[in-house]
């Protein structure tokens, strides 16, 4: 069965807009239609792909409106284009606001005698920090229980979303995924002299930059290991702590040896150049960053949290310590460094993992068969 799903996510630089955009071009290229909505194009959407089109929201800022209300725009281009282009259903990922704009959608569509379920995809910020804030718990609630069907990217975030909420119903667990042919080992690591060269190993950081991934801990990891290892550390996107960590990385004398590359479209292309990913962040529901590495053979050094060690085996793909710990963080840097067997040994069980448990090949027909059960369960109830 071919769906015409409408996917809405953060467009930007979060793990949840990678997931949902890659989910839309792989299901693009499965022979689905997908439709995203949302403020602005998302990132890694590579233009030219068949069957994906971009409807953008906008928002009309009066000046009346102290806040403008981006939820009611998006809801009324949901119903705009589920109409128009007979969309089956919507697929909202992170659940505020998305989870009710779908919702109202839907409310919209009814009116026209029409259906239109839709699914909520869960990541982690939007039960742990958004969902339990005082003013978003009610309507963070409500939204998971009034969604036709709810995912959640890792056993922890579904525990925990139960734990926080209580009986919401049925949450199925269907983890990320990483495109394996897109995302590959490169050994010789060509492109890395640009960056190291004085053949430095390579470090690597990936994230939005915010307090919970614990930043400045790469930069006191890079000087630990540059007492034993000579080494260069590449700091890809950007956040609210991108500033600081750059002063913070002058006044521990270590800012030759680090590089803040900014946002990047193409992380497939630089995560090969790296020997080890750091991955220093005070909780993950899943660490997408550290799977990406993963399929490309590179081990990440992770905090043992959340969802992290439903992908990463400690002392088998990569090492799991605790978060803030930077002197045992610095020690499994140092031992992957020094030791070419041990890290040639982690660098292969790492892609195996990513290979045989998170491929998209896997991944994607779990997201198709439960699209096809909440449709067919819409169809049923009708
Ligand atoms: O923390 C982030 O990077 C942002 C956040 C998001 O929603 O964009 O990430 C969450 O979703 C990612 C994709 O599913 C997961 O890989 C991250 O672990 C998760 N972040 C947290 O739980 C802190």
């Amino acid at each position: 069965m071919y769906v015409r799903v409408g996917i809405t996510c953060y467009p930007t630089y979060g793990g949840s807009g990678i997931v949902a955009t890659e989910l839309g071009l792989e299901l693009a290229n499965r022979g689905h239609e997908v439709h995203f909505i949302s403020y602005a194009n998302p990132i890694r959407l590579d233009p030219g792909i068949p069957r994906i089109r971009y409807h953008e929201v906008e928002v009309s800022n009066y000046p009346l409106f102290q806040y403008p209300p981006y939820s009611l725009a998006l809801a009324s281009r949901m119903a705009e284009v589920a109409l128009q282009y007979s969309l089956d259903l919507l697929h909202v990922h992170y659940a505020i606001p998305h989870s009710i704009s779908a919702l109202l959608a839907r409310q919209m569509l009814a009116r026209h005698h029409r259906r239109l379920p839709f699914i909520t995809t869960l990541h982690g910020t939007d039960i742990t920090l958004v969902g339990n804030d005082r003013s978003y718990f009610p309507i963070t609630k409500f939204s998971i229980e009034e969604s036709d069907g709810v995912t959640a990217i890792s056993d922890y975030l579904r525990t925990t979303t139960l734990d926080v909420f209580g009986a919401v119903g049925e949450i199925r667990v269907i983890k990320n995924f990483v495109n394996c042919e897109m995302y590959q080992p490169d050994p010789e690591r060509r492109r890395a002299s640009g960056y190291a060269p004085k053949g430095e190993k390579v470090l690597m950081h990936l994230s939005n930059f915010r307090p919970v991934k614990r930043i400045f801990d790469c930069l006191r990891i890079l000087k630990e290991v540059r007492l034993v290892v000579p080494a260069h550390l590449l700091m890809i996107g950007d956040g609210p702590d991108r500033a600081p960590a750059e002063n913070f990385a002058r006044e521990l004398g270590v800012e030759e040896h680090v590089t803040f590359l900014g946002k990047q479209g193409h992380v497939e292309r630089l995560i090969p150049l790296a020997h080890v990913l750091l991955q220093p962040s005070e909780l993950e529901s899943f660490g997408l960053a550290a799977l990406e590495a993963m399929a490309c053979g590179v081990p990440p050094v992770a905090t043992r949290v959340g969802g992290v060690p439903e992908l990463v085996t400690d002392g088998v793909d990569g090492f799991l310590e605790a978060p803030g710990d930077v002197p045992a963080h610095a020690a499994r840097v140092i031992s992957l460094l020094t030791d070419d067997a041990l890290r040639a040994r982690m660098s292969g069980a790492a892609r195996h993992t990513a290979e045989t448990r998170f491929c998209t090949s896997l991944v994607i027909p779990e997201y198709e068969r439960y699209y096809e059960e909440v449709c067919g369960r819409w169809t049923a109830s009708a």
